[in-house]
């Protein structure tokens, strides 16, 4: 048997002592390329296609060494040759092919459905750039390309293409497979397409470019800007591009098992993420009928083989399209999508239904229900919502389709790689049967009264603390004191999640410090998120608390007490270190508005006490952990739906009716503020906390101090019980493996062959 290091070294051919970090990085791709070939099995039965426009993978070095089992060989060997894996992992780029959780769900149940050898393979596009990368500058969110590819990445170019029809004229979609690996399971492949004719080039001035050029510009970036038609246009060519070849691979690999077309819902599931996918459905139909399968008949097929995922509940992001862009963009659909309307049409009088509405526009998601034969939220809560209220007309119409399935994470990525320190104290106490069954770590629950393993578990935290601070202090150049209590909110900029909630609260801890009345324990306060290119309200709030920032950390009073710190470009490898330091996990959305949620559920696994509204999959983890062991406050989303219906909400009510409201918001564009920052942008995020605030924040502020105010005090006063109830946590975390997620999804919805 060759040891690692022998292996290592042909693979480099010469000694690893004197080989580069980047010699060592491409070996260890070679490696990982012929292990992950070797675990590539063929299918029988049915086969899912899981379809999104994002698959949030980040790096895959680590991961993909975790699930083959060679992990910790490399790096005992690379450490024998005076090398760290981590200085290794440096080398790879970080693709960000996702936004945020939908593309995390993504790259989650990707994992879980190689390890649970379950035949399932993901079809998306191979952006160029992926998210753009973040940076600050004179307190302002500057965006750039973020390159990923190079001529090792793990994509590989294939030579199978196909044919798409793209405002009339042709274009030919290559495919790139990127193996997926499963812990001690099969390889399964994440499909990406491409145009050979897209010009990294063409982009300008940040992330500027041609919206025009489609041969140029179709798969440079995910989501680009689409303020305007020609963006708008852009997303309709990226979604057809990966819908007409994603259909056309799923057609060919079904016949090539021997499917006659008829019988493609035997051999094929396609599950369809969100609505960005949607026109997937239309175009199976189009090309069965290039089959010669009748319209009725494909309608059938095509409706067995689909499910829809739906992923929020916000107005404006579910997907509507005006029929002229469609027109333009697709014509070749809108016969299918016509006949799909009236068929739609049949089935019920109620309009607000109908897949084409009064106004000519296109409802992608009310296509998905119609058309598909499951329908799921991805909580609880959600899907109670999705089914009482957002969609009740389809439920009373389909209520057989609707069900519920909670989210999940892997945990591959968000422990075993993520946090090894805690992984070595858990398996000395319960075994390693946890690493393959997530439930197993309720065997932790005996040791909550333990003191010893709390000291344990709490010099973990302490660590991950420090390490955490060494990586802001070397990529950031921030200092930040390890022994003051962590509060991380990372996550997408946007208002129903309510970052300014925090901000209010940092404004108030600020007052508060200054009048002597200083916290139970210093706060470092560390945020991480991007803003939507052109979301206006989002940016001003990054510029509040990067100009926050700078106005604590000049004063002396308060900095020795409270210090925030905002993360430059988040992305999975920012998170991966930031969330084994967390003290206090934020979840404030305001409820009923955040459908699931999976950040929580990394938090809670790594020993994070969550602070956050009954909203999302927060109540989910609220009835694993028990009430005393979350911090829940505010609305609850049946008062929030009722305020909503009611119509009656005014911000200004609350503005002067409490005292501490006002002074929080009224501070934004006081002295200090202006001074280090700039009124345009401040001014217009406080009047739109006065005149609109339609994410509710103040109703929810004094309950929100209060009960941070709580957790502080409980952290400071009671190490022993903060760290118990952190033990509980991450004991009651099992619920939330995305392993039980895809068993559900495979049980209920997908039945998948093997
Ligand atoms: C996001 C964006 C943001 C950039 C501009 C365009 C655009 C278009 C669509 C979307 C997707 C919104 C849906 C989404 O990300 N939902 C999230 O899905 C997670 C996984 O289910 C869930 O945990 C989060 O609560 C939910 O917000």
């Amino acid at each position: 048997m060759q040891t690692m290091t022998e292996t290592l070294q042909k693979l480099i051919g010469k000694p690893l002592v004197e080989s580069t970090d980047q010699e060592i990085y491409l070996a260890l791709l070679d490696l990982v390329h012929s292990k992950s070939a070797a675990q590539v099995r063929p299918v029988n039965g049915r086969k899912l296609y899981y379809i999104s426009a994002e698959f949030l993978i980040g790096k895959l070095l680590s991961n993909n060494l975790i699930n083959l089992g060679l992990y910790d060989d490399v790096r005992d060997a690379l450490a024998a040759a005076g090398k760290s894996l981590s200085d290794i992992e440096e080398v790879e780029p970080e693709p960000s092919l996702g936004n945020g959780g939908l593309g995390r769900l993504a790259a989650c149940f990707l994992d879980s459905l190689a390890t649970l050898n379950l035949p399932g393979d993901g079809i998306g596009l191979r952006y160029h750039f992926g998210l753009f990368h973040q940076s600050f500058a004179d307190g302002l969110q500057n965006e750039l390309p973020d390159p990923w590819l190079n001529e090792h990445s793990w994509a590989e170019k294939t030579d199978i293409t196909y044919p798409v029809t793209l405002a009339g004229k042709p274009y030919t979609a290559r495919l790139y497979k990127l193996a997926v690996t499963g812990y001690e399971g099969r390889t399964n492949t994440l499909n990406l397409f491409d145009l050979d004719t897209v010009d990294e080039s063409i982009v300008h001035d940040g992330i500027q470019f041609d919206k025009t050029a489609i041969d140029k510009n179709l798969t440079l970036f995910l989501y680009p800007d689409d303020s305007d038609e020609a963006g708008r246009m852009l997303r309709i060519y990226q979604q057809y591009l990966m819908v007409s070849a994603g259909a056309q691979l799923i057609l060919a690999e079904c016949a090539a098992r021997g499917c006659n077309y008829h019988d493609l819902a035997d051999y094929a599931a396609i599950q369809i993420n969100d609505t960005h996918p949607s026109m997937v459905i239309p175009e199976l139909i189009r090309l069965l009928g290039e089959k010669g399968i009748e319209f009725d008949e494909a309608v059938k097929i095509v409706t067995d083989t689909c499910a829809y995922t739906n992923h929020t509940i916000l107005a404006e992001a579910l997907e509507t399209w005006p029929r002229s862009y469609l027109d333009k963009v697709v014509p070749q659909l809108m016969p299918v999508i016509e006949k799909l309307d009236a068929a739609a049409k049949k089935r019920t009088n109620d309009t607000g239904l109908a897949i084409i509405d009064a106004d000519d526009r296109v409802h992608m998601a009310h296509m998905d229900i119609h058309f598909t034969h499951s329908t799921n939220g991805v909580a609880a809560l959600h899907t109670k919502i999705l089914k009482e209220s957002e969609l009740n007309g389809f439920y009373k119409l389909y209520p057989e389709k609707f069900n519920n399935k909670t989210n999940g994470i892997t945990f591959r990525r968000w422990l075993l790689e993520c946090d090894p320190a805690l992984v070595k104290e858990i398996e000395s106490l319960i075994g390693p049967g946890f690493r393959k069954d997530a439930a197993e770590l309720e065997k932790l629950l005996p040791y909550a009264e333990d003191a010893n393993v709390l000291q344990k578990f709490s010099q973990v935290k302490a660590d991950n603390k420090k390490a955490l601070a060494d990586w802001l202090e070397h990529t950031q150049g921030v200092k930040v004191d390890p022994t003051a209590m962590f509060d991380i909110q990372s996550k997408r900029l946007h208002e129903y999640k309510r970052q300014q909630l925090n901000l209010l609260y940092l404004i108030h801890q600020y007052f508060e410090i200054r009048a002597g009345h200083t916290p139970a324990v210093p706060l470092v306060s560390i945020f991480g998120a991007k803003a939507a290119p052109a979301y206006i309200i989002a940016k001003d709030i990054i510029h509040a608390l990067l100009t926050l920032s700078k106005v604590i950390a000049a004063d002396p009073l308060v900095a020795p007490w409270l210090q925030v710190v905002f993360v430059e470009n988040y992305n999975v490898t920012a998170a991966e270190k930031m969330i084994p330091a967390c003290d206090l996990s934020e979840q404030i959305s305001l409820a009923s508005k955040e459908a699931s949620g999976t950040g929580n559920m990394k938090f809670m696994l790594n020993g994070a006490l969550t602070l956050g509204t009954m909203d999302g999959a927060n109540v989910e983890i609220s009835q694993q952990v028990g009430n005393e062991n979350i911090y829940i406050f505010g609305q609850t989303s049946g008062q929030v739906i009722h305020r909503y219906a009611a119509g009656d909400y005014n911000p200004a009510d609350w503005y002067e009716g409490d005292p501490n409201l006002r002074r929080a918001i009224d501070f934004l564009t006081g002295p200090e503020m202006l001074a280090a920052g700039k009124e345009e942008n401040l001014a217009r995020l406080q009047h739109e906390l006065k005149t609109k605030d339609w994410f509710q924040t103040l109703p929810d502020f004094n309950a929100y101090v209060v009960r941070k105010g709580q957790a502080l005090s409980d952290y400071a006063c009671d190490p022993l019980g903060w760290r118990r109830k952190c033990l509980i946590n991450i004991s009651k975390a099992g619920f939330f493996s995305s392993d039980r997620t895809i068993a559900e999804y495979n049980s209920d919805i997908w039945h998948l062959g093997e």
